[in-house]
């Protein structure tokens, strides 16, 4: 069996805690894990690549009619979307009418040992989202309201250029903390921190050696 494959938990077993800074606890239930990703950051990109040749990034409207500066797509069972109707999941990719790619399982297992990190068992993320900010792209805040699954955390992954991510309270005029995410980084929000207000300042320009002029940001979400 020498030949076999090591799987996403070989690899990320081999990046133990003496390796890699501490979980950085950034909310009462929520943590950054530094490079989390980075050991296999090569199989994601991949998955990555195949991803977005299934289902193209897009700038989707706003139901208040405004054109996102993210470009978006999804994989797994569900897909957030967001039209002139509302904010929603859906099975189906409005761009193809066919479900959204299957969520590959290097994805599935990153997210998953990433929330064990953090302390959430048995996280079996259905939807993740994928992002994609071009330098001037920014996420204004907001709450994530339309998963039903509260309990479950959600957790997301960073790639590419900086971003600088904003962390605020329940209020939307309550002070934010501002929290450096760069290539690798996963970030780990659960429990009373799932409602809190977030967004991403707009990205600075530059150029990643791997991603190029963009930052990509998966978050992955117990949205069923
Ligand atoms: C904190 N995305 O897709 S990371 C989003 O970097 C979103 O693309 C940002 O906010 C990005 O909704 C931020 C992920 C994130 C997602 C949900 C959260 C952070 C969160 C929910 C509660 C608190
Ligand atoms: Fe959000």
């Amino acid at each position: 069996m020498s030949s076999m494959q090591p799987t996403t938990f070989d690899l990320l077993a081999d990046h133990e805690p003496a390796q890699q800074p501490r979980a950085e606890q950034i909310g009462e239930q929520s943590w950054v894990l530094r490079g989390f990703a980075l050991p296999i950051v090569d199989q994601v990109l991949s998955a990555l690549d195949a991803l977005l040749a299934a289902a193209p990034l897009r700038h989707m409207v706003t139901p208040g009619g405004f054109s996102m500066s993210v470009g978006t797509s999804s994989c797994g069972a569900l897909g957030w979307i967001t039209d002139r109707s509302g904010y929603r999941y859906s099975a189906v990719d409005p761009l193809s009418g066919r479900p959204w790619p299957a969520m590959p399982l290097v994805l599935f297992e990153l997210a998953q040992t990433a929330a064990q990190r953090a302390g959430f068992a048995d996280f079996h993320a259905d939807s993740c989202l994928i992002n994609q900010y071009i330098p001037g792209a920014k996420m204004s805040l907001h709450q994530d309201k339309d998963e039903h699954a509260y309990a479950a955390p959600i957790v997301s992954l960073s790639l590419g250029l900086p971003a600088m991510f904003l962390f605020g309270g329940f209020a939307r005029s309550d002070k934010s903390q501002r929290i450096p995410l760069l290539h690798g980084d996963m970030v780990v929000w659960g429990g009373v921190d799932r409602l809190r207000f977030h967004g991403v300042l707009p990205i600075k320009p530059g150029r990643h050696p791997r991603l190029g002029e963009r930052r990509i940001n998966l978050t992955f979400r117990v949205a069923g």
